[in-house]
């Protein structure tokens, strides 16, 4: 190891080495077979998976069409990998742990209930005219019944979109519109940090006037009444009631649809993000095991919601596949104190634990105390996923929540990607605090320069971050647009898929995140692009024009930062009333979880002569950078600038 102006935490003997990878030399062999002979290695980890019929061959692609397709000729079923396969050897063995909102409430699955649950919402999935290759959405809580659902759609071939639980009404109809879904599962309310959302409600005017909905599913996460449409909407558990407990499975081709999953990009509204069966469920599932060392007997809990990625990959599909136990975690880590994962971790002994630098951001704003209450002598492994974590917060995960026994593993990857592409393995790689380390196996990272587009080879660079070689968790394409797809990922470095991140390079070869250089914003671990909220703000009849920004933020990461032109007639309101009013109308098209931090009602916005908006001036003021703003002269009207940051030096004295 070269020098590093972070320290570099060496492996420490005390912590194993995962089970599957024992040591940098191993690493590094499989890493240059994996390149080397790509379709042995992955055809080595697919045998993990059962088939119902194998694969005639490993990989294929149509690099014009950006069409790959992998364990072609074989078929098989995500649900019956994670469910009926485990029933000879781990029926008992309990599948899921539900931890609920209320402290203390768990509720313990074993392989065996979770196969009769699935089979019966695959039944009322079927009753309600539900077969293969249609679209199910599915907008729900964190409770069993997501997870079961989710497992019931792949289990008869149906594509699920599962549409987070935060986010409005307008866009889950959008969503529900843009997949074509024709049955919608929500729950009457869901329940988080003791508040409750009204699942039922925001559902009925998402669906309002749509045709195309034909049934809404809803689960009981509590006693409340909801109104209930006639003919349309059906109490889950009451269907549920009256199907059998077995379903045959659909045997899916390798390349068939599973899920689609909407995440934003820089341009336009959020993309169905498509992955298909067997390259999803073979990636999910070995990462899970590799990255987590994921043994026989533990107890794993990634405190994810299932609506994001990390959820599908990291709570469903990778550890079920691997017949592990994984704990579904309904709550927010600040409930009802700091202390609450610390909890969870030693009611149920967890030992593998996964959650984002945000969450850890704002419990380690209490101090030691909550954590210091805990034993968390189960813990071996802490994983950190979403957003670059600080170093800062990288050693207080290890040495206050790990006591420097556990291994951090900061595990980099994307919607797209359907599993980790670059992180330490867990007792093999030694890490650096804030580096995602080195690439997964069959993983080729490149660095790219963003002003040539040309593959900066070496040490001690940095640039854009592309990818070179395929893998079979990658994305197939957006859903009812592949051009789409082509143009986003595969168009700016092509032949390369470009990631959208920024990353450096160092001298030991590892990787750097250092954030997203698209107009994509990382909130508190979820993904928004600054046009969906300059959308939503336009939206409001008082705002002529908007630009968003990001600038940082000391829990959610990043802020989200608003400039807004009002229309003349509106320019005698009450500011704070107007900033409220546009709040208002931003959680309300998007979620609460888009709300802009800073609305600045702004006297103009910094343009170049053709036109454009001068993003990096807007991102510098929004971050109290008022130096180094570069020439402003060639702006059509260079004063803006001045007048932007005298209101921004007003508003925010403290930040200089
Ligand atoms: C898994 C997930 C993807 C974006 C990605 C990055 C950022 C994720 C890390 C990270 C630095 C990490 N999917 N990101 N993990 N940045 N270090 N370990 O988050 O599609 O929702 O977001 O998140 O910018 O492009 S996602």
């Amino acid at each position: 190891m070269s020098d590093s102006p972070l320290s570099v935490y060496p492996v420490k003997p005390q912590i194993q080495a995962t089970a599957h990878v024992r040591s940098m030399a191993e690493y590094e062999r499989l890493y240059r077979l994996s390149l080397d002979n790509p379709e042995w290695f992955w055809g080595e980890q697919a045998k993990t998976l059962s088939w119902f019929h194998p694969w005639t061959q490993v990989f294929d692609a149509d690099y014009d069409a950006v069409d790959f397709a992998w364990y072609s000729g074989g078929r098989l079923n995500a649900c019956y990998n994670c469910v009926d396969r485990h029933l000879p050897t781990r029926g008992d063995q309990t599948a899921i742990i539900w931890a609920a909102d209320e402290p203390g409430v768990y509720k313990h699955i074993t392989y065996r209930e979770l196969k009769h649950d699935v089979c019966r919402i695959a039944n009322v999935l079927i009753a309600h005219g539900v077969r293969k290759g249609d679209r199910v959405c599915i907008y729900m809580p964190m409770i069993p019944e997501t997870v079961a659902t989710m497992l019931a759609c792949a289990r008869i071939g149906a594509v699920h979109s599962v549409v987070f639980g935060g986010f409005s009404a307008e866009s889950l109809r959008d969503r529900i519109i843009d997949a074509g879904c024709k049955v919608v599962v929500t729950a009457n309310v869901g329940m988080r940090g003791g508040r409750e959302i009204p699942l039922k409600t925001i559902t009925d005017r998402a669906v309002d006037g749509l045709s195309l909905v034909e049934s809404v599913l809803v689960a009981r996460r509590t006693d409340k009444e909801v109104p209930m449409r006639q003919g349309r909407d059906h109490w889950l558990d009451d269907e549920m009631r009256k199907q059998r407990s077995t379903c045959t499975v659909e045997w899916m081709g390798s390349e068939d649809p599973l899920f689609i999953l909407y995440t934003s990009g820089s341009t336009g509204k959020p993309k169905g993000v498509l992955h298909t069966t067997a390259g999803y469920m073979v990636y999910a599932a070995f990462t899970h095991k590799t990255v987590f060392d994921y043994r026989d007997g533990d107890v794993y809990c990634c405190a994810a919601d299932v609506g994001w990625i990390t959820g599908h990959s990291y709570i469903v599909y990778g550890p079920l596949a691997n017949g592990a136990t994984t704990v579904l975690f309904e709550s927010v880590p600040t409930y009802p104190n700091a202390g609450r994962y610390w909890q969870v971790v030693d009611d149920l002994g967890i030992n593998i634990f996964y959650t984002a630098p945000t969450a850890l951001r704002a419990i380690a704003q209490a101090g030691d105390e909550p954590v210091r209450k805990s034993s968390r002598a189960s813990l071996r492994i802490l994983g950190s996923v979403g957003e670059p974590i600080n170093p800062e917060i990288w050693r207080w995960y290890h040495d206050v929540v790990g006591e420097g026994r556990c291994a951090v593993v900061d595990t980099w990857w994307q919607t797209e990607t359907g599993g980790i592409l670059i992180s330490p393995l867990p007792g093999v790689t030694p890490a650096k605090p804030g580096s995602a380390t080195l690439p997964f196996f069959g993983v080729k990272p490149l660095v790219v320069d963003p002003e040539s587009g040309k593959i900066i080879e070496g040490n001690g660079v940095s640039g854009a971050l592309c990818l070179s070689t395929p893998w079979p968790g990658q994305a197939r394409t957006v859903w009812g647009d592949h051009e789409r797809f082509k143009l986003t990922y595969f168009s700016q470095y092509k032949p390369y898929y470009f990631t959208g991140d920024g990353c450096r390079r160092d001298e030991d070869g590892y990787y750097w995140i250092t954030g997203r250089i698209d107009d994509v914003l990382n909130v508190s671990g979820h993904r928004l692009g600054t046009a969906e909220v300059e959308s939503a703000l336009v939206a409001h009849e008082a705002v002529a024009e908007a630009a968003v920004v990001g600038f940082p933020h000391d829990i959610k990461g990043t802020g989200i930062y608003a400039y807004v032109l009002i229309g003349a007639e509106y320019q005698d309101r009450d500011p704070a009333q107007l900033e409220g009013a546009l709040k208002e109308q931003v959680r309300h098209a998007i979620g609460a979880f888009a709300t802009p931090d800073v609305i600045h009602i702004a006297p103009g916005l910094p343009k170049t002569r053709s036109g454009k908006i001068m993003r990096r001036i807007l991102r510098k003021i929004a971050s109290s950078e008022y130096t180094g703003l570069g020439d402003t002269t060639t702006l059509a009207e260079p004063e803006v600038v001045d007048k932007l940051v005298a209101q921004h030096r007003l508003r925010f004295p403290s930040k200089e």
